[in-house]
């Protein structure tokens, strides 16, 4: 079992999730150009995506961590809705036919099945470069300027890190391969963004240099821990449980921690990552309720 945060027992993460999530979404939809905006497909697509009803995790753990070092959620929000424009692109391309080819996604339809492959490439395309175009309008912080605030979302999403964990991940489809390659793929795929979602926020609360290693280590460990999760989801969970397609790693015959460690191993795993994860939180004394709590609930969701 995971340690238990002493300040947790207070907290409502599930309030805390649904005011959070409305000003994100109300934030998006400010954000987006409307769905009626020319060439209406195009925005009709992006907003289907976005608003289909994903869990909105990053964004929870952008705004949480910009609390934790004392700072608020308005000037978090533009980078909470530009990392969660990156994650939905990141889905939409991940299943297209060309990569994981899946009919599902957050419950609904996926892209392509709804708009077609060519506008759903473009709405992932557009969700990309929206990401940059939000980003662009936070106002920069005294420790983390413009060119520091882009650098990361940049280094986050490119060839090195959330490219680099696909590339890994398809080449590795149907292969051997090791637990070390694993961690490889996990750590880019999906921690890279979680880590970069928490050190976004920090830096909208113009944290210091040990606050802001403090998120890195934390993002770090929730992230991998997120995915072990998601591994073991995909093999004791429904496609209507999960709202995407169940069962897919073992069909695509994708490593996962359960097929290389087995189930009970891929669950320690995964408590000990996220006991890092608290460990990491130690220097806010306190003050990171809401990223434990965020911790706790991803090491325990059921989708
Ligand atoms: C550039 C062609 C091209 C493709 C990019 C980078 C990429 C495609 C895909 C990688 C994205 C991916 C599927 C990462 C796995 C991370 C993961 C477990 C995502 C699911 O996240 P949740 O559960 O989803 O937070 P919701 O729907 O709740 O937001």
């Amino acid at each position: 079992m995971p340690l238990r945060p002493t300040s947790k027992k207070q907290f409502d993460l599930s309030a805390y999730l649904s005011t959070r999530s409305r000003a994100v979404d109300q934030a998006m939809n400010r954000f987006l150009p409307s769905a009626s905006t020319r060439p209406a497909t195009i925005h009709k697509a992006m907003r289907y995506s976005i608003f289909a009803g994903g869990k909105r995790m990053r964004p929870a753990l952008c705004l949480a961590a910009a609390e934790a070092c004392g700072g608020k959620i308005e000037p978090a929000l533009p980078l909470a809705c530009a990392v969660e424009c990156i994650h939905t692109y990141s889905l939409i391309h991940d299943d297209l036919p060309a990569m994981d080819n899946d009919d599902f996604r957050r419950g609904k339809p996926t892209s392509h099945k709804v708009f077609g492959e060519g506008m759903a490439i473009l709405a992932g395309d557009a969700l990309l470069t929206q990401a940059f175009e939000i980003a662009a309008l936070s106002k920069g912080w005294p420790r983390y300027n413009h060119q520091t605030i882009t650098l990361e979302i940049a280094k986050a999403a490119g060839s090195l890190q959330l490219i680099a964990g696909q590339v890994a991940d398809l080449e590795g489809e149907g292969k051997k391969v090791s637990a070390a390659q694993l961690k490889y793929i996990h750590e880019r795929k999906t921690s890279a963004l979680l880590c970069c979602s928490a050190r976004l926020g920090g830096m909208s609360a113009n944290c210091t240099a040990a606050q802001l290693k403090a998120l890195t280590d934390f993002g770090y460990n929730v992230g991998l821990a997120f995915q072990v999760i998601d591994d073991i989801l995909d093999i004791t969970q429904t496609t209507e449980q999960l709202g995407k397609t169940a069962g897919k790693d073992t069909a695509a015959q994708k490593a996962t921690y359960p097929s290389i460690v087995g189930l009970e191993k891929s669950r320690k795993i995964a408590t000990d990552l996220t006991n890092r994860a608290f460990a990491a939180l130690k220097i806010f004394k306190g003050k990171a309720v809401a990223l434990e709590a965020l911790a706790e609930y991803l090491l325990k969701r059921d989708k």
